[in-house]
């Protein structure tokens, strides 16, 4: 029976020696990468962790496209935090339309407002290829994040009114990463607000990451990033380097709100051209048609749990892999690809069952 790394950090505890001798081999070996090929990141060896002269100079930069604030209570954050742990129940009920959720091990999103083609989900792949969906395919922003989140930090003028038009919600368990990327510029405006709930971590910049094992560059910059933290990214922060959430930085459960707003010119997919469903989400618990609405949603008194919410995408995961090895009858992946995730999600586990 495969043993997968529940949480990346075991991975990179393990080490390349002692990461998947099974499930790696058909890599033999191999370091691969998965970044953007550009974005400011050639100040360091990634082999020694040595920075090359000018890293001083970039973290400044970023420094200079950053602000932070904290302008919530304790109270406040549970508060949010209890909203967060909603969303998450809601989703497991299938309340939420296909594409607003996207769960990848370790991490799921939930896309508001607006939600955009990423990652596998795009024809035809690489930065500046994402589209915005068709108004309406994701569920609108929650009532809750204008009214606990986003007003408050329009009254502290940390974002302007009427700005934001897309929230996304971003829940780790421990281990869980988003790879190191820009948010694309022909998506989103600048800046790009980013508010942390149940634990603290560090939003890393100029990353490299190489898979299996998963190894994460000395970051440019590594900014904490409190629970209960906003942080506002633009100018080089946001456009010129990349960004990054290392496995290493989430040691507990967190989750971020994202808020953004759409530019008015972003690229749209025409509703004939959506691309199709990966099989874990064409299987779900509710057929769209008998979604209910927000107002007539039956209340749900089970508490809302992260952790099966991300159990269940694993699960469906390791059927997709079972229908593959049986198709394939050799290991999956026997050129040693690395399967693409530009969602931000570090590649899953290519380790055969047996
Ligand atoms: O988790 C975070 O704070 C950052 C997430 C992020 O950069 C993204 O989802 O694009």
């Amino acid at each position: 029976m495969a043993t997968a790394f529940p949480d990346l950090r075991d991975k990179l505890r393990a080490g390349s020696g002692g990461v998947g001798s099974a499930g790696e081999c058909g890599e033999g070996g191999r370091k691969r990468r998965a970044e953007p090929a550009s974005e400011g990141e050639e100040d360091e060896d990634e082999e020694t962790g040595v920075e090359s002269p000018g890293a001083d100079e970039v973290a400044r930069k970023v420094q200079s496209g950053v602000l932070q604030a904290r302008p919530f209570t304790d109270s406040e954050c549970e508060r949010i935090e209890a909203c967060i742990d909603d969303v998450v129940a809601l989703a497991e009920r299938g309340a939420y339309k296909v594409r607003t959720v996207d769960r990848a091990p370790l991490r799921n999103k939930y896309f508001f407002g607006e939600g955009y083609t990423y990652g596998s989900q795009l024809v035809k792949r690489g930065p500046g290829q994402e589209r915005l969906y068709p108004r309406g395919e994701v569920d609108p922003i929650p009532q809750w994040i204008y009214d606990l989140v986003i007003r408050r930090l329009e009254e502290r003028r940390i974002v302007a009114k009427g700005f934001v038009n897309s929230a996304v919600i971003n829940d780790y368990l421990p281990g869980g990463c988003i790879v190191s990327h820009v948010d694309p510029i022909h998506i989103f405006d600048r800046p790009i607000v980013s508010v942390s709930f149940f634990s603290d971590s560090a939003l890393s910049f100029g990353c490299k990451f190489s898979f299996r094992p998963i190894r994460v560059s000395k970051p440019v910059l590594s900014l904490p990033i409190a629970q209960g933290c906003v942080t506002v990214i633009s100018g080089y922060a946001a456009d010129e380097i990349t960004h990054c959430i290392r496995p290493q930085d989430i040691k507990a459960r967190r989750a971020v709100i994202i808020l953004r707003r759409t530019r008015i010119n972003a690229p749209r997919l025409d509703p004939s051209c959506l691309p199709e469903l990966p099989d874990h989400l064409t299987n779900r618990v509710r057929r769209p048609d008998k979604r209910e609405s927000p107002s007539v949603r039956r209340s749900s008194h089970r508490k809302a749990s992260p952790y099966e919410a991300h159990r269940r995408r694993v699960l469906a995961m390791d059927e997709e892999a079972d229908k593959r090895a049986l198709v394939l009858r050799t290991p999956p992946y026997p050129d040693g690809t690395r399967e693409h995730r530009s969602d931000n999600s570090p590649p899953r586990s290519k380790r055969p069952r047996h």
